[in-house]
C-alpha cells in the first residue's frame, strides 16, 4: 500500500466529474487500499479516489473512533436512493480543503446503492454522520466541494487563502 498526495483547492482536477467503474478488479482493489491508507495517514474519515487525482467513482469511508478497531467501508459506483426531507447539520472540513471548517445541511439519512470491494452489489441505510460523510465523498464525484455551498464572499476568502498559503509553500521548494 502506499501514502498518496492529497489534492488540495485550488485544484482543476478537484472540479472533473468522475467515471463510473466498468468493473471491480485487482486494479480498483489497489486505489482503495492506498486510498485508505492515504486517508488514515490525514487523520480523515472519508476519501474520494479524484482527492488523490484518479477520477474514478470510489470512495472510502471509515467513521470508527476506535484506531484499533477500524471499520473500514468501500464505495464502488455509489448512487443515492432515498434522502430524508429533514436536514442535519455538522461541521464539515475537508482534506481537499485544509483547516477550513463550516456548518452545511444536509439530508439526515439516505440510502446508498454501491458495489463492494468485491464488487458485490449492496444497500446501505445511513444517518448521522455516515450520511454526512457519504454525500460529502458523493459531491467530490461531482467535483464538488462543501465550501460551494457557502456564501460567495466566504468561499472566495477561503479560496483565496488556500492560493496564499501553496504559493507559500511552493516558494520554500527551491
Ligand atoms: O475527514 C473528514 N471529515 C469530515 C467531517 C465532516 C464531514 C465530512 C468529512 S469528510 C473529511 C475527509 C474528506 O475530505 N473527504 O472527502
Ligand atoms: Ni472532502
Amino acid at each position: 500500500m502506499t501514502i498518496k498526495t492529497i489534492l488540495t483547492e485550488p485544484n482543476k482536477i478537484l472540479r472533473e466529474v468522475s467515471k463510473l467503474v466498468e468493473k471491480v478488479g485487482k486494479e480498483e482493489q489497489k486505489l482503495m487500499d492506498d486510498m485508505l491508507e492515504t486517508m488514515y495517514a490525514a487523520n480523515g474519515i472519508g476519501l474520494a479516489a479524484i482527492q488523490i487525482g484518479v477520477p474514478k467513482r470510489i470512495i472510502v469511508i471509515d467513521i470508527s473512533k476506535d484506531q484499533y478497531k477500524k471499520e473500514p467501508r468501500y464505495f464502488v459506483n455509489p448512487v443515492i436512493k432515498n434522502k430524508d426531507p429533514q436536514k442535519a447539520t455538522y461541521q464539515e472540513g475537508c482534506l481537499s480543503v485544509p483547516n477550513q471548517f463550516a456548518e452545511i445541511d444536509r439530508p439526515s439519512q439516505c440510502d446508498v446503492e454501491y458495489l463492494d470491494y468485491n464488487g458485490e452489489k449492496q444497500i446501505l441505510h445511513a444517518d448521522g454522520l455516515l450520511a454526512t460523510c457519504i454525500q460529502h465523498e458523493m459531491d467530490h464525484l461531482e467535483g464538488i466541494l462543501f465550501i460551494d455551498y457557502l456564501s460567495k464572499l466566504k468561499k472566495s476568502m477561503i479560496i483565496k487563502k488556500l492560493s496564499k498559503q501553496k504559493k507559500s509553500s511552493e516558494a520554500l521548494v527551491i
